[in-house]
């Protein structure tokens, strides 16, 4: 495939191509039978995906979901992409080395939030801050749900569990905030509920650079269940959920009686309009390169118990992690003639060949030879050549 039919970094492909365009949901369901208890939440999150992901005209073989362990994690098997299930909380560092290695492929991960902020944090916040340019689904149903029903880091203070008989003590994460906290370029809220929201957000974070980090709240309904019935209730949807749209006013309510105001403190509140005045609502901007308000709004509801934001909270611009890599300093590389990227460490460390010596069995990985070319390509080294296999 020539490279500019293939996408890049995740993005759809710029014209697509014959095949991809016949698409269609079926393509992207594999033979696995699923074995998620019936009525949970992933069901309606795996049918949106195989539902979406056609209209990227991207092929399955060019797509890649890496999960990690949960019950989110079976959704790798039910994809006929791609898929690597790896250890517990690793998704997003396998993912950066894939990225790296085949900026040709749409690189998706699935995981939990036992599985993505317990055992995974650390992987996760350093993805986002160094942008690779990957898409994170995290499946938010606060709750461990495999292991059957222990209390998670997204958990509500006071969650009484199997592991919290007493009530849980822990300050839960939001994980919104803890995501722009890193520094991350793109984040957004959906609900499985919602399937027209998810297709939504799934388009956008495709279509985001770097990576996209996106919160689904999603019901167990087995160890949890109900957990975010208060916002998704249909009696309830227009008063409990407030819908950002970029460039807008944000309100809602049946009638968009309600909307969000700064009050002289600068903090972020729900009002009625019919006090505060349309001039004082606050206008949502996806796009500013200052985080404060995607902040603010990411702290309207800290439990999804009140009116609670969904959509994208941040879309903003920064270079992503292989473009950055060129910029590494020429000392780095002068002794090494083959580099790899740790997945955990900021900078590069020579493994093929160090002064001529070879390190580990001196053969170059794909990841090795992918640096290598970016190296080059951003030098002007007359060893590049273009376009590169990196899968051979
Ligand atoms: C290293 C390691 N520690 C612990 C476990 C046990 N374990 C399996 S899944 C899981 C929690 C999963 O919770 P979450 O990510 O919220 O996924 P869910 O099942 O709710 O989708 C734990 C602790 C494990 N498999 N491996
Ligand atoms: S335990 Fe919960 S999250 Fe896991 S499959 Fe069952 S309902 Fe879904
Ligand atoms: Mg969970």
């Amino acid at each position: 495939m020539s490279e500019s039919t293939t996408a890049t970094n995740g993005r759809p492909a710029s014209g697509g191509n014959g095949a991809a365009a016949t698409l269609t949901k079926k393509d992207f369901a594999s033979d696995q039978e699923t074995r998620w208890c019936p009525g949970c939440g992933d069901y309606a999150i795996l049918a949106t995906v195989q539902q979406f992901l056609p209209e990227l005209g991207i092929p399955p073989e060019r797509i890649v979901f890496v999960a990690g362990i949960g019950c989110s994690g079976r959704f790798a098997y039910y994809m006929s992409t791609y898929g690597l299930h790896g250890i517990h909380g690793r998704a997003p560092a396998l993912a950066t080395g894939l990225a790296l290695a085949r900026p040709d492929l749409s690189i998706w991960v699935v995981t939990g939030d036992g599985d993505g902020l317990s055992i995974g944090g650390n992987h996760l916040i350093h993805a986002l801050r160094r942008n690779v340019p990957i898409k994170i689904l995290l499946f938010n149903n606060q709750i461990y749900g495999l292991t059957k029903g222990q209390y998670s880091p997204t958990s509500e203070v006071g969650k009484v569990t199997k592991s919290t008989p007493f009530g849980s003590l822990d300050q839960p994460f939001n994980p919104l905030s803890l995501a722009l906290g890193a520094e991350a370029t793109f984040v957004a809220r959906t609900v499985d509920t919602d399937r027209k929201h998810q297709a939504d957000i799934l388009r956008a974070a495709a279509g985001h650079q770097g990576s996209a980090l996106v919160e689904i709240y999603q019901n167990c309904n087995v160890f949890n269940d109900g957990q975010f019935s208060d916002i998704v209730r249909k009696q309830q949807r227009d008063e409990m959920m407030i819908e950002l749209v970029d460039g807008e006013p944000i309100r809602f309510g049946a009638e968009g009686e309600r909307g969000v105001v700064r009050d002289a403190g600068g903090r972020l509140r729900v009002a009625d309009v019919a006090e505060a005045g349309d001039r004082a609502l606050v206008v949502h901007d996806a796009h500013d390169p200052n985080p404060s308000q995607a902040f603010a709004l990411a702290h309207l509801a800290d439990q999804p118990t009140g009116p609670t934001p969904i959509g994208v909270f941040r879309a903003a611009e920064r270079p992503v992690f292989a473009a950055e890599l060129t910029r590494v300093p020429e000392q780095v590389f002068r002794n090494a003639t083959e580099l790899f990227a740790t997945s955990t460490a900021g900078g590069v460390m020579p493994i093929a060949t160090l002064d001529g010596e070879p390190v580990g069995d001196g053969s170059p990985g794909p990841v090795t030879r992918r640096l290598r070319d970016l190296y080059w390509a951003a030098h002007d080294d007359p060893r590049y050549t273009t376009p590169v296999d990196y899968a051979a």
